[in-house]
């Protein structure tokens, strides 16, 4: 049985694939420890299969994107243009910079050799001969410990030319970023890596699976998603897809931080565990004397929801049932069906000493920064919504500035080059939704009728 860290053990509801490494007794990154453990058996065994049979497993495991926008793995694959004559690139997204996600990088930091099977595999299947590892800016470490693996990986011959003598050449590369949140985005990421400013490229009509990095095909994973295409050969598409539920299958690992006892991450099968059953089971509940008040569930783009919501969810039937918030299983449909989604799985949790104009001001405050300022409506509208909050902050608002707000999110939304625009809109527009009257309560008017303000008191 495997031994965990004191202090780290996993959670008994938890089933660990991904994260089976972390944390683990005796355990470093190192090619011999991944090799005793069974490392890269997938690999030869993968080299023996036909790459579309890969594929065909990939799409039978109903795997979905790790990286935020849900999107099935195995189809975005077979997006390649089929005569293609051109070379084509697989790029792992390992920009992890969605506040609220830390998944990524213990990945990297303590199983790299996971990741890199998992893209030898991959690059094999959708047939790419040059594979990019981009890194976040910010992870200097873990491009080493990246750098390090490949080439510890290259003289085994699981990376390089004739790969376990399959015929098969592959070689990777860790490209460092350019410290934005921007170089994220999958074709912001492709410019960067083309040498370019990270200005997101208009999608559609041109996805990077046909015209990508160099205007070649180029399939852009999450370090998670391509880890399971290990597990995925291992198991079987079929068997993979009894993990987790319909259409929302597998394992995937939730990133919890904020006010809740025991903050950290948890790798579960996707829909079988429930908002209660993460925040108090798992994460021991609220913190004493504290209530929980909201929680933004997939990192700061998704949607807040109250943790006193019901949402009416839609059946295929077309009959409306009754959801508690705390019933909400997390998976990508369910928290789609309650408005909001699974993101990148960084579950943001707040209780009742938050205050939701701070709340607001702080996400506005990061997507003012990081907008690339390409498009109008994301470059000024989000410089705009951050100066209003910070009057809000300031008790400086008055309540039409919240109209304002508002209208601006509105019209944001939609209207810009990338999914950007929507991140930034999409929080405000949900916090206005929802707490409008405690927000109206921090306005200026407002402040001055507390009996605790000294103006008023003085009149
Ligand atoms: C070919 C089509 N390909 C879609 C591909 C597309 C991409 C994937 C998803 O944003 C979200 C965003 C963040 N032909 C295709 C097609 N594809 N239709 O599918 O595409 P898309 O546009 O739905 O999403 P996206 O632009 O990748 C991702 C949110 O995730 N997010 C942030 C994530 C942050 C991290 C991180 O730190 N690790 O990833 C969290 O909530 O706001 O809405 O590959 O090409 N017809
Ligand atoms: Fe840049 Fe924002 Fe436009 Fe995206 S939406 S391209 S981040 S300005």
């Amino acid at each position: 049985e495997i031994q965990y860290l004191e202090g780290k053990q996993p959670d008994p509801r938890e089933h660990r694939l991904i994260f089976k490494n972390v944390d683990r007794v005796g355990w470093d990154p190192s090619i011999d420890c991944y090799l005793n453990d069974g490392g890269y058996e997938q690999l030869k065994k993968a080299m023996d299969m036909d790459p579309k049979f890969i594929t065909e497993e990939v799409k039978k495991s109903g795997l979905r994107g790790r990286g935020g926008a849900g999107f099935p793995t195995g189809i975005k694959w077979t997006f390649i243009p089929p005569n293609n004559t051109k070379p084509v690139y697989l790029i792992c997204n390992c920009d992890e910079s969605e506040p609220g996600t830390f998944k990524d990088r213990y990945i990297v930091h303590q199983d790299p050799h996971q990741l890199i099977e998992g893209m030898v595999i991959s690059s094999f299947a959708v047939g790419a001969h040059v594979a990019y590892i981009y890194i976040r800016e910010e992870f200097p470490e873990a491009a080493k410990i990246l750098e390090n693996a490949i080439e510890e990986a290259r003289e085994k011959n699981f990376v390089g030319k004739n790969i376990l003598g399959s015929g098969f050449d592959l070689e990777i590369y860790v490209h460092r970023g350019a410290a934005a949140y921007i170089c994220g985005e999958e074709t912001g990421l492709i410019e960067s890596l083309e040498g370019k400013r990270a200005y997101p490229r208009i999608k559609p009509p041109y996805f990077p699976a046909a015209l990508g990095l160099y205007m070649c095909p180029t399939i852009v994973n999450n370090v998670e998603s391509l880890c399971h295409v290990k597990h995925i050969v291992d198991m079987g598409g079929e068997e993979y897809a009894k993990l987790g539920v319909a259409r929302n299958t597998g394992t995937r690992i939730l990133c919890v931080s904020g006010d809740v006892k025991k903050p950290g991450y948890f790798e579960v099968e996707v829909g079988k565990v429930t908002m209660r059953e993460l925040l108090y089971d798992m994460c021991g509940g609220p913190k004493d004397g504290r209530e929980f008040k909201a929680v933004i569930p997939g990192g700061s783009s998704s949607k807040i929801l109250r943790c006193d919501e019901t949402f009416k969810i839609k059946g295929k039937d077309g009959e409306e049932t009754d959801l508690a918030f705390w019933d909400i299983p997390m998976d990508f449909d369910s928290l789609a069906a309650c408005g909001s989604m699974a993101g990148s799985g960084g579950v943001i949790v707040m209780d009742d000493s938050r205050k939701m104009s701070w709340v607001l001001n702080n996400i506005n405050q990061f997507y003012a920064h990081e907008s690339c300022g390409q498009c109008t409506p994301c470059r000024e509208g989000s410089t705009w919504m951050r100066k209003i909050s910070d009057r809000l902050v300031a008790g400086e608002a008055s309540p039409e500035d919240i109209e304002t707000l508002e209208s601006v999110a509105y019209q944001i939304d939609g209207k810009t080059i990338c999914a950007f625009g929507e991140a930034s809109s999409w929080p405000v527009e949900a916090i206005i939704a929802k707490y409008r009257e405690e927000l109206l309560a921090d306005t200026k008017e407002e402040n001055a009728r507390k009996p605790n303000n000294p103006e008023a008191e003085a009149q």
